[in-house]
């Protein structure tokens, strides 16, 4: 296993933290690329960073953007990865209908050229690309699975539809191991803080402590299939273990609404939600996709995997993550 060389897109963000973490822990020698900030604190990486028998030794950071191929090529050349997740990208989807032009260069382009980049190695690898149920948008049944087919709702969507069926082409056309992980939301204390979930937990602990007074959401009533970001990362090495390539969706199987969550959510510091929660049509979105729920059927048959945990152990932990930060921060 020591020999194995990983490459993470993306690994300042929540998923790229947790799956550095896996794959040190299992042997791996771990290169991030990272883009140039004002700020130079990465937060979510900022202890294995600091970590002397880490930092240098098993984990390696290079600069670099997804719009620049050059240097992402000269990063191949002299990392020599084993295998390649690319995680990176603007992800947020409402964000994506005011900033669709990037979104689409981040979440559709730059997989060509990563792909064209892992076409041109001399060693084969493992590609893992970061797909998502937004490819399914308003689909036509419930649950999804492989199968269903592709109708993305937003401009985020669509970007990832185009690049999950390029991850496929690739992989008929030139028999590279690429993996489409078409990951349903998943959450944790390490989510990004305008994510629904992560922007509820934060604002329940600031009430609870007395420092806000109220909350302001969008729809309350959508429904998304939310499952642990640890176990999430799992799965994507996971994929990229077994014999073959293919597609697996990752999902719970179960739905519940951001109302259920915000319900969830006050209740662990016993407040009526009622009383703190407004809405604000700035943050409805244009188009919402209808029912997101994974049917993950196959990737616990094919690689045994399976999702841990309950929806309300996953809301007491982000909650209980910000409480306590936000009493260590006073
Ligand atoms: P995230 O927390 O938003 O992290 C995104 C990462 O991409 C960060 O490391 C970010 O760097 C990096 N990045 C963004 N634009 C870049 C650019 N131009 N050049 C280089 N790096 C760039 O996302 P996540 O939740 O970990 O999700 C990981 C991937 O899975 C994303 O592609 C997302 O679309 C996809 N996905 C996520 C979910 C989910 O529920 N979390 C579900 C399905 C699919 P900075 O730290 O510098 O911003
Ligand atoms: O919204 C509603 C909002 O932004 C969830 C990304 O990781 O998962 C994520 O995308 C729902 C939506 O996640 C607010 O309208 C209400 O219906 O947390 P979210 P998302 O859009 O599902 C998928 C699988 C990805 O691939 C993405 O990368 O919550 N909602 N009020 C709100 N959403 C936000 N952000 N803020 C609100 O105030």
């Amino acid at each position: 296993m020591a020999d194995k060389i990983a490459l993470i897109t993306g690994i300042t963000g929540q998923d790229g933290s947790y799956l550095a973490e896996l794959l040190i822990q299992k042997g791996y020698t771990v290169h991030g690329i990272v883009r140039r900030t004002s700020n130079l604190l990465r937060s979510r990486i900022e202890h294995l960073r600091r970590d002397e028998n880490i930092y240098g030794k098993r984990l390696f950071l290079s600069y670099g953007d997804l719009s620049d191929s050059t240097t992402l090529r000269r990063i191949f050349r002299d990392v020599r990865p084993s295998e390649v997740y690319h995680l990176a990208g603007q992800s947020h989807v409402g964000l994506s209908f005011e900033i669709p032009e990037s979104t689409c260069d981040e979440a559709g382009m730059a997989t060509l050229r990563l792909l064209e980049i892992a076409r041109d190695q001399p060693e084969p690898l493992r590609f893992y690309h970061a797909s998502t149920s937004e490819i399914f948008g308003s689909a036509t049944e419930s649950p999804q699975n492989e199968n269903t087919p592709l109708r993305p709702s937003s401009p985020y969507g669509c970007a990832k539809a185009f690049a999950t069926q390029l991850a496929r082409v690739y992989r008929q056309a030139y028999g590279l191991f690429v993996c489409n992980g078409i990951l349903y939301n998943h959450e944790s204390p390490r989510r990004g803080e305008n994510f629904v979930t992560r922007k509820i937990t934060q604002s329940v602990a600031r009430i609870a402590r007395g420092l806000d007074a109220g909350l302001t959401l969008g729809n309350l009533e959508s429904r998304r299939d939310w499952g642990r970001a640890q176990d999430y990362v799992v799965a994507m090495w996971m994929m990229l273990q077994h014999e073959t390539p293919d597609d697996y969706v990752v999902a719970t199987g179960e739905a519940h609404s951001v109302r259920d969550f915000v319900e969830a959510a006050f209740a662990v510091v016993d407040l009526p939600w009622e009383k703190y929660v407004k809405h604000d049509p700035a943050f409805d979105r244009p188009a919402e996709p209808k029912q997101l729920v994974g049917d993950a059927s196959k990737i616990h048959k094919m690689l045994g995997w399976k999702p841990t945990g309950t929806f309300d152990q996953l809301v007491r932990e982000m909650v209980e993550a910000d409480l306590t930060a936000l009493d260590k921060s006073r």
